[in-house]
């Protein structure tokens, strides 16, 4: 099964983008998770990119705050896809700094932009793209995607038998 790269752009980031490693680890799927900033250490940031086919990754999750240069420079150097994680951090104005940094790429360069702080989103997204040639982790999503389903259903009930006081 191919790996996935979770980069970031600060240690800081790390209690968001923990939730795409918690998802990542539900559905079996093998990650590697580092700090990687665009700003801070550009040359890191070039040999990761550059390297990352040769490294087994298939698929690179990005999570960065406020001027979030993180994942569209990643997705300049890699032909994989990149999946980015706008975050609020300590130098975010209110997040949309970030969530447009990482969407408004320039035609030709995409970066698939999850909400404000979803990495989560962002995990199952890598995991689904995995999927695709992977017919056990296929499954998985399936079952994922189905207890999801059961927990609506499941809670339909509460919502229908409600007495307002
Ligand atoms: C961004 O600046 C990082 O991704 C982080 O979200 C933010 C703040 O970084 P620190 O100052 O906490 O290291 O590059």
């Amino acid at each position: 099964m191919g790996k996935v790269a979770i980069i970031m752009g600060s240690s800081s980031d790390l209690p968001v983008m923990e939730e795409a490693m918690k998802v990542l680890k539900e559905l079996g799927v093998e990650y590697k998770a580092t700090v990687v900033s665009a700003h801070r250490t550009p040359d890191r940031l070039s040999e990761f990119a550059k390297r990352a086919v040769k490294d087994g990754f298939k698929v690179i999750v990005a999570g960065a705050g406020g001027a979030a240069h993180l994942p569209g420079m990643t997705a300049s150097y890699t032909p994989l896809p990149v999946i980015g994680v706008p975050i609020k951090s300590s130098n975010s104005i209110d997040g949309w700094d970030s969530v447009l940094s990482i969407l408004q790429m320039p035609s030709g360069v995409p970066v698939a932009t999850v909400a404000l702080d979803g990495a989560r989103n962002a995990g199952i997204l890598a995991a689904q793209i995995i999927a695709t040639s992977d017919s056990v982790l296929l499954d998985r999503i399936v079952s994922f995607k189905s207890a999801l389903k059961s927990k609506v259903e499941d809670s339909t009930s509460i919502v229908e038998n409600h007495k307002t006081k």
